[in-house]
C-alpha cells in the first residue's frame, strides 16, 4: 500500500510533462493518492486534461491565480466532487522576461515587481485561503516550490528572487496559522530542472552546467527527485514537519 492510500491531491502548475508538477503527480499517484488538476489557460487544457487521464483523473480545473473569481470557482467546482480533500500543491511562479535576465535594476518596474509578487508568492496565500474550508481536521498538507535565489543574490534571477523570499516567508505565516487546524505548510526549494518557466530565465543552460560539476551528488536532480519528497511532506511520514523549506538540489546550497 502506498504512503498516500486515500488522500486527495490538487495539483497546479502543470505547463508540460517536464513540469515539476508532473513529477509530483507522479509520485503522489504511485504512493496511492486520489489526484484533481488544473491549468492556467484554454491553451493548456488538453494537455492538463491529457495528464489528469494517466493518472486516472476526470477532475481538471481551469485555474488563473491572477483572477480571484477563477480561485473562488476552482475551490466550488471542487467542492463538488469531493466533499473534502487533503493536499494542495502550489507549482506557479511567474516574472517577465525582462525581468530575469540581465541586472536587476535594468528589468525593474513597479508592474514587473507587483506581478512577480502576486502570481508567485501571494497566490500561495490565496489558493491556501480558498482551500482551507475543504481541508479542515484532515491532517492535510500545503506544498510549493522554491528556489536558492530566495536566499542568495543569484546572477539573472533578480525579482523572481525577492518573490521567492515572500513565498519562504508566507509559507512561515501559513504554518502558523493553519497548523491548529490540522494543515501543514513546507516548501521544497529544488534545484535548477530544464521546464518552460526556467527557460526564461538568463543564463541557464549555465546555471545547469555549474550545479552538474559542483554540487556534491554532480549532477542536477530531476523531477522525480522533487516529485518524491514532494510526496513524502504531504504525507503522514512527515506530520511533524512544517514551515520548513527542504532543499532539493543535489547538496548544492551546501557547497561554498
Ligand atoms: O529550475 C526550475 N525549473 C525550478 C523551478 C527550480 C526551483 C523552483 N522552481 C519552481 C518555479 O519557480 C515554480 O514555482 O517550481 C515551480 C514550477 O515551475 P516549473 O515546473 O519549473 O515550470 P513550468 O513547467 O513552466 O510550470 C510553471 C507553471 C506555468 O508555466 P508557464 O511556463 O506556462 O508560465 O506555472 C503556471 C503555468 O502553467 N502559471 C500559472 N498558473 C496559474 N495561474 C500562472 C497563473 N497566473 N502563471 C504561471
Amino acid at each position: 500500500m502506498g504512503f498516500l492510500q486515500g488522500k486527495r491531491a490538487l495539483i497546479t502548475g502543470i505547463a508540460s510533462e517536464r513540469s515539476i508538477a508532473s513529477g509530483i503527480a507522479e509520485a503522489m499517484h504511485r504512493e496511492g493518492a486520489e489526484l484533481a488538476f488544473t491549468y492556467q489557460n484554454d491553451k493548456l487544457k488538453s494537455r492538463v486534461e491529457k495528464a489528469a487521464a494517466e493518472f486516472g483523473s476526470d477532475i481538471v480545473l481551469p485555474l488563473d491565480v491572477a483572477d480571484d473569481a477563477q480561485i473562488a470557482a476552482c475551490f466550488d467546482a471542487l467542492g463538488q466532487r469531493w466533499d473534502g480533500f487533503d493536499i494542495l500543491v502550489h507549482a506557479i511562479a511567474f516574472a517577465p522576461r525582462e525581468a530575469i535576465t540581465g541586472q536587476f535594476l535594468d528589468g525593474l518596474t513597479r508592474e514587473n515587481f507587483a506581478l512577480a509578487h502576486d502570481i508567485s508568492a501571494y497566490s500561495l496565500a490565496a489558493l491556501a485561503k480558498a482551500a482551507r474550508p475543504l481541508m479542515q481536521g484532515r491532517n492535510g498538507a500545503v506544498l510549493t516550490l522554491s528556489y536558492l535565489g530566495a536566499e542568495r543574490a543569484l546572477q539573472n534571477y533578480n525579482v523572481m528572487g525577492v518573490a521567492k523570499a515572500s513565498l519562504e516567508a508566507t509559507v512561515r505565516y501559513l504554518a502558523l496559522n493553519l497548523g491548529p487546524e490540522g494543515i501543514r505548510v513546507n516548501a521544497i526549494s529544488a534545484g535548477p530542472i530544464k521546464t518552460l518557466a526556467a527557460a526564461g530565465i538568463g543564463g541557464f543552460r549555465k546555471i545547469l552546467g555549474h550545479v552538474e560539476q559542483n554540487a556534491p551528488i554532480r549532477r542536477t536532480v530531476t523531477i522525480e527527485d522533487v516529485g518524491n519528497v514532494g510526496a513524502f511532506l504531504c504525507s503522514d511520514l512527515a506530520a511533524g514537519v512544517t514551515g520548513e523549506v527542504t532543499y532539493v538540489d543535489g547538496g548544492y546550497s551546501i557547497v561554498g
